[in-house]
């Protein structure tokens, strides 16, 4: 995209955006929930849809000279019940908390008892963590994982049965297996609980049928737009029939104002991407690239949560590697390797320092890297581990990343 303009009226934030530029470019990216928007994804985000107030709906707006507006949330509308085959879809919730928070508001009341999945043990903040609207409005109760790692389904049965929640959310931030959303759905009917299942990571996974789908079995399901979907960074909701008008009504006028048509016309043309058989396979090679990337950590040594990963991330436990999530994640980002560090389950440090980092693998698998660079991938990280406090090390190790940069160039 031309930044010409830009660079003459606001140099530093120019300066900003070329340097971001360069450090997407020249390093490897493994955060899990980040990915690279296509270039038409961001034309569309940076259009002169920024310009538009649409508050409503299309053909219901409270403004003139929406007909344009109406024509891209139409489309994101439409292709996004292609993708998922979701009875309704809202897709002006600009995050995916904003979208969760819709749910809440259309089907509890403050105070009402809600179980989701513990954030200590990879659940999401708006799944009832205390610091969070979904912890201090509501009554939150948690499940986590066992000592393998697993969700526990007759842990969150026996909590579904003590607790009687309104509302039950499957879906997670840092959990690598498969979703049972069927298992959730009987445990939710048991107990006269709606079933929420937040499918932020994984969106793209099941867009392309790589992860089982959620549907039939949840009352509601939300997303963001820019994790494995690969959109612009925003949120989606989708529910059976008989919410719809609820849910609209919690998204605008209950929660947000005008919607950000530009965002929205940049999930139209996600969401058309998404249809395509390139991402598809992409979605496949997004999977295998995890899995070769989490085997090849096991042959070094190094402890993944559950052993493995059945989708796009895993969890990497470095409690045996003598090196906190803190450390890690600052040591593979001198060498070039952008990671997050993460508490583990059972992690007994706190939050800010962590047992482990999160590592995934959209960004890399959009560069269009495959499993022989998983490998290499793989070596580095173990190479930066034992090397953590060596500086001269690291820069050698830099430019090991930057040659593998240089061979996948975005953009
Ligand atoms: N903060 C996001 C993540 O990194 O997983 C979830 O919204």
């Amino acid at each position: 995209m031309s930044l010409e303009s830009l660079k003459i009226v606001d140099p530093d934030v120019y300066d900003a955006v070329i340097n971001e530029t360069a450090r997407e470019k020249n390093k490897i990216l493994l955060i899990a929930s980040e990915n690279y928007a296509s270039q038409a994804v961001l034309e569309a985000q940076g259009s002169v849809f920024t310009n538009k107030y649409a508050e409503g709906y299309p053909g219901r707006r409270y403004y003139g000279g929406c007909e344009f507006a109406d024509q891209v949330e139409d489309l994101a509308i439409q292709r996004a019940r292609e993708l998922f085959g979701a009875e309704h879809i809202n897709v002006q919730p600009h995050s995916g908390t904003q979208a969760n928070m819709a749910v809440y508001f259309s089907v509890l009341k403050p105070g009402d008892t809600v179980l989701g999945m513990s954030l200590n043990h990879g659940g999401h903040l708006s799944h009832g963590a205390s610091v969070n609207f979904s912890g201090f409005l509501y009554n939150p109760v948690t499940y986590g994982v066992n000592k393998d790692g697993y969700i526990d389904m007759d842990e969150v049965r026996d909590l579904a049965m003590k607790h009687h929640p309104g509302l039950i959310i499957t879906g997670a931030s840092a959990y690598s297996r498969i979703i049972d959303f069927k298992a959730f759905a009987d445990i939710a009917n048991e107990v006269g609980a709606y079933l929420l299942a937040d499918i932020a990571h994984i969106a793209g996974l099941i867009a392309a049928g790589v992860h089982p789908s959620p549907f039939p079995y949840s009352d509601f399901v939300t997303t963001t737009t820019h994790k494995t979907l690969r959109g612009p960074r925003g949120g989606m909701i989708m529910c059976r029939a008989d919410f719809a008008k609820k849910i609209d009504k919690m998204i605008f006028p209950g929660t947000q104002g005008g919607p950000l048509v530009h965002v929205i016309a940049a999930k139209a043309v996600a969401f058309k991407e998404a249809l395509t058989e390139e991402f598809k396979s992409y979605q496949r090679r997004v999977v295998d690239n995890a899995k070769r990337l989490s085997a090849e950590l096991v042959q070094k040594g190094f402890d993944i949560v559950s052993g493995g990963t059945d989708n796009h991330l895993m969890l990497v436990d470095l409690t045996g590697k003598g090196i906190t999530g803190k450390e890690a994640e600052t040591s593979l980002d001198i060498a070039g390797i952008t990671v997050n560090k993460n508490a583990i389950p059972y992690d007994e440090k706190p939050p800010t320092i962590t047992s482990g980092i999160r590592l995934g693998s959209p960004c890399v698998t959009t560069r269009g890297m495959a499993e022989e660079e998983m490998a290499e991938i793989a070596s580095i990280i173990d190479e930066v581990i034992n090397n953590s406090k060596n500086e001269d090390e690291l820069r050698v190790l830099r430019q090991r990343v930057l040659t593998l940069c240089n061979r996948f160039p975005i953009y």
